[in-house]
């Protein structure tokens, strides 16, 4: 069959989107060149359902090698003791805890959806509010910052199974042990969901969870700079208090259990060929410089959010810990929906995101997130912030004007040029 030009060609677009564009949206990140080429591989066509050692295919004697590696990386990345990185993304991730904790109708505990937590941390609309009965906590109306008296207040209410800490638009550390406190009392597990802040705290740079929380899940594209996949930790191995067995009735290990969830509980096959990239990337994060790069994610975005003050922007909670920011746009009069409209014209990528206490619909919100770990990959360093939030300032304040717009643009492509993106596909 002939190269498909077609799809090529939308393929060599969207690079030259990414190169010329400020990507901020906090979410996001740019792999090296090595962890995408491992992606791209004939690993992609081996079926290898089960586990290294005991799959139920032939052959797969090389991708368990693959795997075993990225399972041992990725343990000693956390200082884990054990490790599954088949789950395809976060959100499997979660689900795997989920089936391997707690029965249908359990109760759950989790930051709500509209103050920065996660749709799988119980929102309606989600599997994890739908299967399960889920509860609560927010961060307080004057500080921004998570309101652990409302956290434990409904946890010694409700007593949920499940207590899960972790954010999709939070800029500060969490209390880890506080909330294990309160789990302890309650006789609930704790799931840290670190998907965004994996690493930093792969750096030492924020809050460790895991002599904490039981169970630790993940994303291995954000800040851990990996392929777009999940992962499920544990430091500390544990019976399940709840009595879930294995399906031949059995009273299995945490650990054991979570295998079982993961295949043949939610998914089949795993991606060896992500699997593969995710232990390039590991690797990665294992070499000293990667701890370089979190400390300047960390620098950037206090720069960022400097430079956002001190042009009147009303940042929830004040200022950042970690590698995100949630600013309010009402004392600007715009919405978080303009904003990331008129943004995008510009070639400046975020996202709308509402607001803890927001008035409008999550379609419209009152806010922006804005995260620097795909600009800090560009090699952006604290000066740069200024810029990057003058050219922001500027479209945001000149939002119906697009002869503006179009010159920020212009500005924006001509910046983006000292911060070159994968040279080697030309
Ligand atoms: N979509 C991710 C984020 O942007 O935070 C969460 O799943």
């Amino acid at each position: 069959m002939q190269r498909d030009t077609v799809v090529f060609d939308l393929i060599q677009k969207e690079l030259d989107r990414q190169r010329h564009g400020i990507e901020l949206i906090a979410s996001e990140n740019f792999t090296s060149l090595q962890v995408m080429q491992a992606m791209g591989t004939v690993a992609t066509n081996k079926y290898a359902e089960g586990y290294p050692g005991k799959r139920y295919y032939g052959g797969c004697e090389v991708v368990d090698e693959i795997e075993t590696l990225a399972i041992e990386r990725l343990k000693k990345v956390f200082n884990a003791s054990w490790a599954n990185v088949q789950p395809h993304s976060g959100a499997q991730a979660n689900v795997a805890v989920f089936l391997a904790c707690l029965k249908p109708g359990d109760k759950i505990l989790g930051l709500d959806l509209s103050m920065g937590g996660h749709l799988t941390h119980g929102s309606p609309a989600n599997f994890s509010g739908k299967n399960y009965q889920a509860f609560f906590y927010g961060v307080k109306k004057d500080s921004g910052l998570v309101d652990y008296e409302h956290l434990e207040e409904t946890a010694r209410r409700e007593k949920p199974k499940l207590i899960i800490c972790g954010a999709s638009a939070y800029s500060r550390d969490w209390d880890y042990a506080r909330i294990r406190a309160v789990a302890d009392e309650v006789g609930a597990l704790v799931m840290a969901d670190i998907a965004h802040p994996a690493g930093l705290i792969a750096s030492g740079l924020l809050n460790d969870p895991f002599d904490h929380c039981h169970i630790v899940t993940s994303t291995t594209h954000k800040t851990l700079r990996g392929p777009r996949g999940g992962i499920i930790m544990l430091r500390h191995d544990f019976e399940n208090p709840f009595g879930i067995k294995d399906p031949k009735g059995n009273t299995r290990m945490m650990s054991a259990l979570l295998d079982l969830a993961v295949f043949p509980g939610m998914q089949g096959g795993p991606l060896e060929h992500v699997i593969a990239a995710k232990a390039v990337a590991f690797g990665e994060i294992l070499d000293g410089a990667f701890k370089q790069y979190g400390q300047q994610i960390i620098a950037n975005a206090q720069a960022m959010a400097t430079s956002f003050v001190n042009r009147g922007y009303q940042l929830i909670s004040n200022g950042t810990d970690n590698h995100l920011m949630l600013i309010d746009l009402r004392n600007k009069n715009l919405t978080g929906k303009k904003a990331q409209e008129t943004l995008d014209k510009a070639h400046i990528t975020l996202n709308k995101n509402a607001v803890p206490f927001d008035d409008k619909s999550p379609f419209v919100t009152s806010g922006i997130r804005v995260g620097v770990p795909a600009v800090t990959t560009r090699g952006m360093k604290e000066a740069h912030m200024e810029t990057v939030v003058s050219m922001i300032d500027k479209v945001l304040m000149n939002a119906n004007d697009a002869s503006v717009i179009e010159s920020v643009k212009t500005e924006v492509k001509a910046f983006m040029q000292q911060f070159p993106l994968y040279p080697e596909l030309g």
